[in-house]
């Protein structure tokens, strides 16, 4: 709730400041109307380069893969630069450790409609001691900077980020829900990430595991037929389809291996049907 009413007050006064911006600017470029329905996380200045790096999400930030829009614009000019290449590096300052998290940078130097989507999966909450440092190499002034945000995180409803460790001994293995976030009665897109902490600054997406789905009713003892099982697509994330035959609460269990040996059966996810 305290997070929520910081993000307000700092929403309310960017709103006030964007307002104010296309008044004076006659001629306001619909390509930089890019951020509706997004919430403003961290706004800074960048130590070199001149530019100002906001950072955007969907909502708060929450322990759960969490896709991030990384806006820069030409702090002189305000302009939105679209041509940059960038860097992110999550961390969590802990009393006893230092660690990184799963991640995803920017996958082209061009932006979309304005915004350079990346993800960071959070593995742990945290209102204290989680930072994204963003590195931005702009190609249009060639300015280059860094800039590092304190981020809060909290934890989520059902719970969306397992931390497990493996049953054959191996890294530790962060388990992800990505979708469907709005689930509805029938068959839905099932999506979820597998990472593995290397080293407490190394956390891979997985490509190689084999994912089993077994949605079950619990209230009412029953499953569903007609599961996809989720396969790799691409830097650790897993597809496959879930069918929720009814409204209610459904956990989705998970059975993961590597080859034929299972490395974690005791993960599941909750979804809720309205
Ligand atoms: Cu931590």
């Amino acid at each position: 709730m305290k997070v929520s009413m910081k993000l307000l007050v700092v929403g309310v006064a960017l709103m006030s400041a964007i307002f104010t911006g296309c008044e004076k600017d006659k001629d306001p470029d619909p390509k930089t109307n890019n951020t509706d329905g997004l919430t403003l996380i961290a706004s800074g200045y960048t130590d070199a380069g001149s530019m100002l790096v906001k950072v955007w999400a969907k909502d708060s930030l929450y322990s759960q893969y969490t896709p991030l829009f990384i806006e820069v614009k030409d702090s002189a000019t305000n302009t939105v630069i679209e041509d940059a290449h960038i860097e992110i590096m999550p961390m969590m300052e802990m009393t006893t450790m230092t660690h990184s998290a799963p991640f995803e940078n920017p996958t082209s130097a061009t932006a979309v409609n304005g915004l350079f989507p990346c993800a960071v999966v959070f593995q742990m909450p945290g209102e204290m001691g989680w930072t994204l440092n963003v590195m931005v190499q702009e190609n249009v002034n060639g300015g280059m900077g860094d800039v590092t945000f304190p981020l809060a995180v909290i934890t989520p409803t059902p719970t969306r980020t397992r931390v497990v460790t493996p049953a054959n001994g191996g890294n530790k293995l962060v388990i992800s829900y990505v979708q469907p976030t709005s689930p509805k009665v029938g068959i839905n897109d099932f999506e979820i990430t597998l990472h593995s902490k290397e080293s407490m600054d190394s956390w891979p997406g997985i490509e190689n595991y084999t994912v089993e789905i077994d949605p079950q009713m619990p209230s009412m003892g029953h499953g569903s037929p007609n599961n996809v099982n989720p396969t790799h697509s691409a830097n650790g994330h897993y597809n496959g389809q879930v069918n929720f035959t009814m409204t209610g609460v459904w956990n989705v269990n998970l059975r993961i291996m590597d080859g034929t040996t299972v490395v974690d059966s005791t993960a599941y996810f909750e979804v809720t049907l309205q």
